[in-house]
């Protein structure tokens, strides 16, 4: 009786997300000088993120030992877990000894985060400050995830992300169980991927010579903005990505949000105007012409693509391409006929055609916003639903594997509390953390087969209006901590009250990594004097809410801003 209560009163761990199944149990491990990680088949790499991660602020050497069965942590493969998926882990903590024992290599990384994630907040820091001790509660987990795809975009065109951010946000994302990052690499605004065979596209691509301030206003701020990331950087981030088991998945756009390639390469386009890297936000009427030439071009640009992403999907984008200059192009007008197509939508889906059966000859998957759905879609495509749940409940009963990205509850460029309470300016909306967290990707009216279709979901962080790295994470945090549960966790596990609790306790991780994130109303927040980067929030009362720009950050290459 005694014992029940006393497990009773045992603490719940704190982890986002959280886990299948944990039995709190009395005792703690202590971590010290002498504590040794064991690591058993090839799985060296996962005990060097983990000592990676602890050393800095324990002080503490961690050193590799063949074999142990005191003070320390051990990391084992074992294939006897089948009631586990692929990524699933166990991990077992008790006075003496933690085990990490999981199917795959990502299942004992994910063991590894779980086990960050009960130690003290201070452990997330770069240097010792002298605290501690540093002590785990004894407890028994079993773990899986609940998607194969536990996404988000990042938007480096709109405003550019230097590679060492994007190195952090990995770090940040892994550290949630999250492993996809998809890279919008090109727009309208900026061209943000080095192709050697067409250097226009970054040397002209890369730059905007001005934004425009605000939500389209007249104004504009007269400073160049760019960069891009060389092959080098790309392989880097990749290569980083993948020791933390996340895939990087890029996206190259097509047929719209094609400006910035078309003022590099004009006969991409279908009107004789030059175009300039555009310097406002929204939807072009600027979509790539449908020539020979240009599919071949495009296909050029998927093969440096596909050369430095070994991700299995390739994005192509496919979303907001008006139609308007084809129905005008005579060239498009006598393509559509001569393919015999009924109309605009079905040439775009042509378009897409050609490139899905140039990835599938590659052994690639594309997959692309859901427009691409508008003029019927070859089998084997993947729809990332953006416009809303229905859009991804319609193609996964076409038959269409699908990835939930709705703007209803995963669009992180829109406010997360009433623009009035002094949010910085954001493109629109309202996603609340709580909306966020109640999101259900397999909708009821999918049967099971269908809703095996939903492969999982994304979050997305458009950056028209976050200005700076500080900007997106504020943006990004913690509603992404919420998506990583929406993403992994069972939902007979999932309760927002309790998420909150684990928040909580997950928010000073997250300060001592230097995350800018929105605090929490309401609820009692531990760093008060914490230092927040609010950018926007200062101006005056009254004054138009204006983003301070960011100077234009890229490479130091030999590549300069293009004067127009
Ligand atoms: C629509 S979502 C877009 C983006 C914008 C975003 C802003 C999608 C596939 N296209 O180009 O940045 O809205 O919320």
């Amino acid at each position: 009786m005694l014992a029940a209560v006393t497990a009773l009163a045992l603490a719940m761990p704190a982890i986002i997300p959280v886990p299948l199944s944990v039995t709190p149990e009395a005792g703690a491990f202590t971590f010290d000088e002498a504590t040794k990680i064991v690591a058993h088949g090839d799985l060296d790499p996962i005990a060097d993120r983990l000592r990676e991660s602890l050393s800095p602020a324990t002080d503490f050497p961690l050193k590799a030992a063949s074999s142990a069965t005191k003070n320390a942590v051990v990391i084992s493969y074992n294939p006897k877990l089948t009631w586990l998926s692929d990524e699933g882990y166990r991990l077992s903590v008790t006075p003496d000894l933690i085990e990490i024992q999981a199917k795959s290599a990502a299942g004992a990384f994910y063991g590894v985060q779980s086990l960050r994630q009960m130690l003290p907040s201070d452990t997330f820091r770069s240097a010792p400050i002298g605290k501690g001790p540093w002590k785990v509660p004894c407890v028994r987990i079993e773990d899986e995830p609940r998607f194969k795809w536990r996404g988000v975009m990042l938007d480096p065109v709109r405003h550019f992300l230097p590679k060492d951010w994007i190195l952090k946000f990995i770090d940040l994302i892994a550290l949630h169980k999250l492993n996809t990052l998809h890279l919008h690499l090109t727009d309208d605004q900026g061209w943000r991927m080095e192709i050697k065979r067409y250097p226009r596209l970054t040397v002209v691509g890369g730059w905007r010579r001005e934004t425009v301030v605000a939500r389209n206003t007249p104004v504009y701020d007269g400073k160049p903005h760019g960069g891009f990331y060389t092959q080098e950087d790309l392989r880097e981030i990749v290569a980083y990505a993948k020791q933390r088991f996340v895939t990087v998945v890029p996206e190259i756009e097509m047929p719209g949000h094609a400006s910035a390639a078309i003022a590099a390469y004009p006969s991409l386009g279908n009107i004789d105007t030059r175009l300039e890297v555009k310097r406002e936000w929204g939807v072009s009427e600027n979509i790539f012409n449908v020539e020979d030439s240009t599919i071949e071009f495009l296909q050029g640009v998927l093969e440096e693509v596909v050369a430095v992403f070994p991700s299995e999907f390739i994005h192509i984008g496919g979303d907001e391409a008006p139609k308007a200059q084809w129905k005008a192009s005579p060239a498009a007008q006598s393509k559509m006929r001569a393919l015999g197509l009924k109309d605009e939508d079905a040439l775009q889906s042509w378009f897409i055609g050609q490139m899905n059966t140039w990835l599938t000859a590659r052994g690639r998957r594309l997959i692309g916003w859901d427009e691409i759905a508008e003029g019927g879609l070859p089998p084997g495509v993947t729809v990332m639903a953006w416009r809303g749940i229905p859009k991804g409940v319609a193609a996964a009963k076409a038959g269409h594997d699908v990835v939930m990205a709705p703007t209803s509850h995963t669009y992180f460029d829109y406010y997360q509390a009433e623009p009035s309470s002094g949010e910085p300016l954001a493109i629109g909306g309202f996603t609340s953390l709580a909306k966020s967290y109640e999101m259900e990707p397999v909708p009821r009216e999918l049967t099971k087969a269908q809703g095996k279709r939903v492969l999982g979901v994304q979050a997305q962080l458009w950056s028209e209006y976050m200005v700076s790295p500080s900007h997106v994470e504020y943006m990004a945090f913690p509603r992404l901590c919420s998506l990583a549960e929406v993403a992994w966790s069972d939902p007979s596990r999932r309760n927002f009250d309790d998420f909150l609790e684990r928040l909580n306790h997950n928010l000073p991780r997250l300060a001592a990594l230097s995350v800018n994130y929105r605090p929490l109303e309401g609820l009692p927040h531990p760093f008060d004097d914490f230092a927040f980067d609010h950018g926007p929030r200062a101006a005056a009362p009254g004054a138009v809410p204006v983003p301070p720009r960011a100077k234009p950050r890229g490479p130091s290459r030999d590549t300069k801003p293009r004067k127009t």
